[in-house]
């Protein structure tokens, strides 16, 4: 078994091995001095391995319409508008958020039509949209307060109001850059219009109960160049931590309201609020010169990192709270970790690459995307985990739908948007490789355009091939993430094995000419690595955990008929193996010892057999 030392991971301890739209709202349209690098949409992005694909294929063909099934027929979020608007007889049924699940897989949805123009959804996504005509003529919009309540609107803070608006806007934006249609984003300036007339300086006091509003304004600042938009997310984030709001003294830090965002230094509260609250912060400074959000963000990131975030990149352990505890509280079968806080966590982790260029963003973004995350839902596209816990007695099975389905519609605008964190460029002539994902997409570096082309089997192994291809011959800044599992790599130009160093923020640089045809190779060795947990999280003392490259693996009973006995030992051998479970392909691992023998799966891949018990962290002998 080899050493393995997870940079900026240290929480798993090595042991053993009528405005105008200037632009489609890309982070390349706004550049700003404050930002290292510029994301490349995955609008420009196209994906061709065999991992995501097939997983974008089931997106679009089983997740949307699971999910504007559950919308449409089995629960009343698409008739809440039609009633809201006139259009059909009837009461408010629901939560009072669900108009958010709706923006959100109208969201998927768009993004999904940018990867595969397809004019069956684009004309559902239009039928819906002409459903959403309840705004009221002031631009207030919740169909919540509309059907029987407008006189208790904007009463009380954490009623969601603003939470909803915040995936209004990113709805209308998606939509929008899918199709240049204005029908729904129109709908979303209108209500932010609203909110910009009635709260802010001089106008009433507003603590958002749930943050998303915050980072939605900077979208569509970023996509109207009204700046209007920018400096009322500035207003809310600032309104946090002043006893503004109208919750209890003892619910504060639940809703991030304890003290002043910018002196914040440990990561507390609601997991998924926290991280639209940071991914908010982000983005706000990356749009202005602003640093005050800087240290904080540092801070809150050191915390989560170092004592607050699972092996699976998840986070929040705690149910009453859907949010964190003390610091290494992390319980295996207990944990929370919402699918919702993952994703957060790949939207914030992003961020803060963006700001300060560093890899080490990007290893936690790729923890949380291909494991907590990506286990949010089934390999067969219509069934979601809400809670992701790392073991399980046999009785935590993925549903259809739930009550709150914030998740379900959260992985469902997520899946098809993962293409946005595979490259970035900046203006010092760089493009940069984030993560090792088959793909091609054309970057511009000052005038020039360089096609790259990625050729991998990444994740199941770690040999990539990136086809370089200028325009025009040009020297520019080849920067490659080495990730920080890998502990040996192997660097090819054109056939030329090539020295390189790893810099300070984690990247191999290539700084030469570049030609048509030139090809870089590189092979990131990818043992499978055994990890103990930091001694302080009591509940994985005397036990391992085994990762093989980004993934994470757990045993399944439905594999391991010994599963009460499995053990890990220094003398553990590994072998891998490729399979398939429900038709998807999967490398597993074998654990050999002496007689004893277990399998692993990935975990993103758990439950989609027989049901039965798992865990990830396994005893140590
Ligand atoms: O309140 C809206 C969403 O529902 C939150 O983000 C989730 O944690 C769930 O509580
Ligand atoms: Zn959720």
């Amino acid at each position: 078994m080899k050493k393995i030392n997870l940079k900026g991971c240290n929480l798993f301890l090595i042991v053993l091995a009528s405005i105008s739209i200037s632009s489609f709202g890309t982070t390349n349209n706004n550049k700003t001095l404050r930002q290292k690098n510029y994301p490349i949409d995955f609008s420009q992005v196209k994906i061709t391995d065999s991992f995501w694909s097939p997983r974008l294929k089931t997106h679009a063909d089983v997740t949307i319409p699971v999910c504007f099934d559950q919308c449409e027929n089995k629960t009343h979020r698409i008739q809440n508008f039609a009633i809201a608007g006139g259009l059909e007889k009837g009461e408010f049924r629901g939560l009072f958020y669900d108009d958010s699940d709706l923006y959100k897989m109208l969201e998927g949805a768009s993004y999904s039509l940018m990867n595969n123009p397809n004019s069956k959804l684009e004309a559902k996504v239009d039928e819906i949209i002409t459903k959403i005509v309840a705004q009221q003529s002031d631009g207030y919009l919740s169909t919540y307060y509309i059907l029987g309540k407008m006189n208790e609107r904007w009463t009380d803070m954490n009623m969601h109001e603003m939470y909803c608006c915040g995936h209004l806007i990113e709805a209308g934006v998606a939509f929008y850059n899918a199709t240049g249609k204005r029908s729904l984003l129109d709908v979303a300036i209108k209500f932010a219009d609203h909110i910009d007339n009635t709260f802010g300086p001089g106008k009433r006091v507003w603590v958002a109960g749930h943050e998303e509003i915050e980072l939605a304004l900077v979208k569509l600042y970023r996509i109207t160049n009204n700046t209007k938009y920018l400096n009322l997310s500035h207003w809310l984030l600032e309104q946090r931590g002043h006893n503004l709001a109208t919750w209890s003294a003892t619910s504060k830090d639940y809703y991030q309201d304890l003290i002043p965002v910018k002196e914040l230094e440990k990561i507390s509260g609601h997991a998924v609020r926290a991280m639209y609250l940071f991914t908010g912060m982000a983005d706000y400074s990356s749009a202005t010169k602003d640093t005050t959000y800087l240290r904080a963000l540092n801070n809150l990131w050191d915390n989560v990192i170092n004592a607050k975030m699972y092996f699976t990149g998840g986070i929040g352990s705690s149910a009453s709270n859907e949010g964190f505890s003390a610091d290494f509280d992390l319980p295996n079968k207990e944990a929370y970790c919402e699918t919702c806080a993952s994703v957060g966590m790949v939207f914030w982790n992003q961020r803060m690459n963006m700001l300060k260029g560093d890899a080490k963003y990007i290893d936690v973004l790729e923890r949380s995307m291909y494991n907590g995350a990506l286990a949010g839902i089934s390999l067969s596209g219509d069934k979601f985990f809400y809670v992701n816990p790392l073991e399980s007695d046999g009785n935590h099975h993925r549903k259809e739908w739930y009550g709150t389905a914030c998740c379900p519609s959260q992985i469902s605008r997520f899946l098809p948007s993962i293409g946005s964190y595979i490259y970035a460029n900046a203006s010092d002539n760089s493009i940069w490789v984030n993560l090792y994902i088959g793909s091609s997409t054309e970057i511009p570096v000052g005038k020039n355009l360089v096609s790259i082309k990625q050729e991998t089997n990444y994740p199941w192994d770690g040999k990539i091939d990136i086809n370089v291809n200028p325009k025009k011959s040009q020297k520019f800044n080849l920067k490659l993430r080495v990730p920080g599992w890998c502990k040996k790599y192997s660097l090819s130009v054109n056939g030329k094995t090539t020295k390189s160093k790893t810099d300070e923020h984690q990247y191999i640089q290539i700084n030469r000419k570049w030609k048509k045809g030139d090809v870089v190779s590189v092979v990131w060795d990818m043992p499978v690595e055994v990890v103990a947990a930091d001694p302080r999280v009591i509940v994985n003392v005397g036990k391992r955990a085994v990762q093989r490259g980004p993934l994470v693996y757990c045993a399944e009973e439905v594999d391991n008929s010994n599963y009460n006995k499995i053990a890990l030992s220094e003398t553990t051998k590994f072998k891998v193996k490729d399979e398939e479970i429900s038709h998807n392909k999967i490398v597993a691992i074998e654990a050999i010892d002496g007689n004893q023998k277990f399998k692993y799966i990935p975990y993103y891949a758990w439950d989609n057999r027989q049901a039965g018990k798992m865990k990830i962290w396994i005893d140590y002998k």
